[in-house]
This record gives C-alpha cells, structure tokens and sequence, in this order.
C-alpha cells in the first residue's frame, strides 16, 4: 500500500479512504498534495487494487481550500493554464475515470478547487458546519478545476453564476435545498455516516456502480438515443457479470445477495 505525505491512504475490505492532510492549510493543494492525490487515485484505478469504493475527507476543520496560495505566489508571469493542465487536470481526469463510485465527506470549507473535488463525488455528504466557497473571484480568477462543467449541471445556470461571480459561502443547509449535496449530517456523525455509506458500495455489485457511474456522466451531453445506446452497452458488460447472476440468484432465493465486485 503506497504511503503519502500530504495525504492519509488505506483500503480496508474493499473500501479506499483518502483523508487530506494539511489541516494547518485547510488541506490547500499544494504541488505535494496534488502529485500524492494523482498517485494514489492511479493505485486505485489498477484493476489489483481491491478498492471497490472511494471515500475522500479531510482532516482538521477544512475539507479543502482549493490552491495553495502560498506555496504558488502569483506574477504576470505565471501561467496559470499551464499549472492546471499539468498538475490539476491530470488528478482530475483520474478521479473522473475511476471504476468505482466515490463519496465526499465535506468536513468543513471546500473551497475553489477543494470545492470542485468535493462535488466530482458521486455522492457528497456534507457536515452542518460545511460550506461550499467558488473562491475563485475573490482573487481576480475565474473558476476552474471542472467547476465551470459540474457546478450548473448540479445546480444550475443562475445559481452556479451567482456563486462564481459573487464569491460567496454556501452553508450546507441551503447546498442541499439546491441539490448540491446528497445529505448534510450532524458535525460529529459525517465520518460514521459517509463510511457506512461507502461501505455499502463497496460491498455492491462493482461493475453495476461503475456503469451507473459513466452513464451519468454520459447522460448529460448526450441525447436520447445516444443515451438509450449507452445504456444497451453498459448494461452487457453488467448483465454478463457474476454479481448479476448472483443478484438474480439470490432474489429467486429470497435471500440477501453476496456481491464480490466481479
Ligand atoms: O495553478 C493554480 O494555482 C490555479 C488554480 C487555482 C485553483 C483554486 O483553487 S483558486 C482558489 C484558491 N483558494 C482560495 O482562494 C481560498 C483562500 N482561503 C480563504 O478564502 C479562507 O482561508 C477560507 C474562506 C477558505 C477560510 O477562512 P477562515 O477564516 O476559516 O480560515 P483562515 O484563517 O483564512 O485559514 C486558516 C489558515 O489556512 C491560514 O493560515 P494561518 O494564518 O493560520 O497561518 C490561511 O492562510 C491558510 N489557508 C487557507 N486557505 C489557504 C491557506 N493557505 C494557502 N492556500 C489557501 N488556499
């Protein structure tokens, strides 16, 4: 198992953990942090890996406050479309094409491009006390790291542009009255509870969530024919998996299905 040090790391029966951990920087992504994410999120797109879920957190009081500022400084010199395409989009595209579903546990702030990993999640589960910050303008940016693609598709045109242009904390509550997150829990049962959840997914039928996964990143560029073949192709790889039969099996059986993720 790979160690890391910007980052915590385990796979424990099937479920992969990835904790964030510069709590003194609300886990900033700094060059380190960005090179052990891409690493680890590469173990886990290895067929051996045995991770058949993901679960990304962060330690301290901060999920994630996007760029480390003050490792990267800013000139007119810098550019910053070459940092993105070299050491955000290859992290990004990773996680984007992982076989196995992710869950988010935002713990705290998940701002800029900490905010745009916390909702490539398939599943974001936010504490009470989280908040979601498109921090981008507040420093003359624009957003980037994937916002400008996840965040309307999640909430819309008019809250998405609202948020990016007016810099502003999003509390939890209203990220979910606007669908930006699955479920907002108690400060002290996000971890429990996000666990519990991705546990269940890591013991499901892996093939099933994958497809689940790509169809609906499919489903929203393409149109309906193009969607109703994606899923005729998705659904042969799923039907023809051991879990699929097991599925049936154990429904004519009455009992609870055994999925091993094949
Ligand atoms: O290649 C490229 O770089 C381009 C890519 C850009 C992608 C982006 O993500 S741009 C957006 C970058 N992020 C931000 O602009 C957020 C900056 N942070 C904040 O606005 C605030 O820290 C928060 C609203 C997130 C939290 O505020 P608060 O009051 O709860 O905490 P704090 O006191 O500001 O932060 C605590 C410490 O973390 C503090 O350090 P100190 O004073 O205790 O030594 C602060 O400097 C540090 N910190 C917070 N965010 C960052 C950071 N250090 C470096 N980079 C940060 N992003």
């Amino acid at each position: 198992m790979p160690e890391f040090d910007t980052l915590d790391f385990d796979i424990t029966e099937g479920l992969a953990t990835i904790t964030f951990n510069r709590p003194d920087r609300l886990n900033a992504l700094s060059g380190q942090l960005k090179s052990d994410l891409l690493e680890a999120l590469r173990f886990l797109g290895r067929p051996d890996s045995g991770a058949r879920a993901l679960l990304i957190t962060g330690k301290g009081r901060g999920f994630c406050a996007g760029a480390d500022l003050a490792e990267s400084g800013m000139s007119e010199d810098r550019d910053l479309g070459a940092s993105l395409t070299d050491t955000y989009h290859p992290f990004l595209t990773e996680l984007a094409n992982l076989k196995i579903p992710v869950v988010s546990a935002v713990n705290g702030v998940a701002a800029g491009a900490g905010m745009s990993i916390a909702i490539s999640a398939d599943i974001v589960i936010a504490a009470k006390s989280a908040y979601f910050l498109q921090a981008f303008v507040n420093i003359a940016l624009v957003p980037d790291a994937g916002s400008t693609y996840i965040l309307p598709r999640l909430v819309g045109l008019s809250r998405a542009r609202a948020m990016m242009m007016l810099g502003e904390k999003l509390p939890a509550d209203k990220a979910l009255e606007w669908g930006l997150v699955y479920d907002v829990v108690e400060d002290e049962a996000l971890l429990e509870t996000a666990t519990t959840l991705a546990k269940k997914l890591a013991s499901g039928p892996t093939v099933a969530l994958s497809g689940i996964r790509q169809l609906m990143a499919q489903s929203m560029n393409n149109d309906y024919q193009a969607q109703l073949a994606a899923e005729a192709s998705a659904q042969r790889v799923a039907g023809r998996s051991a879990d699929c039969i097991e599925g049936v099996m154990a429904f004519l059986q009455k009992r609870p299905a055994d999925f091993k993720g094949q």
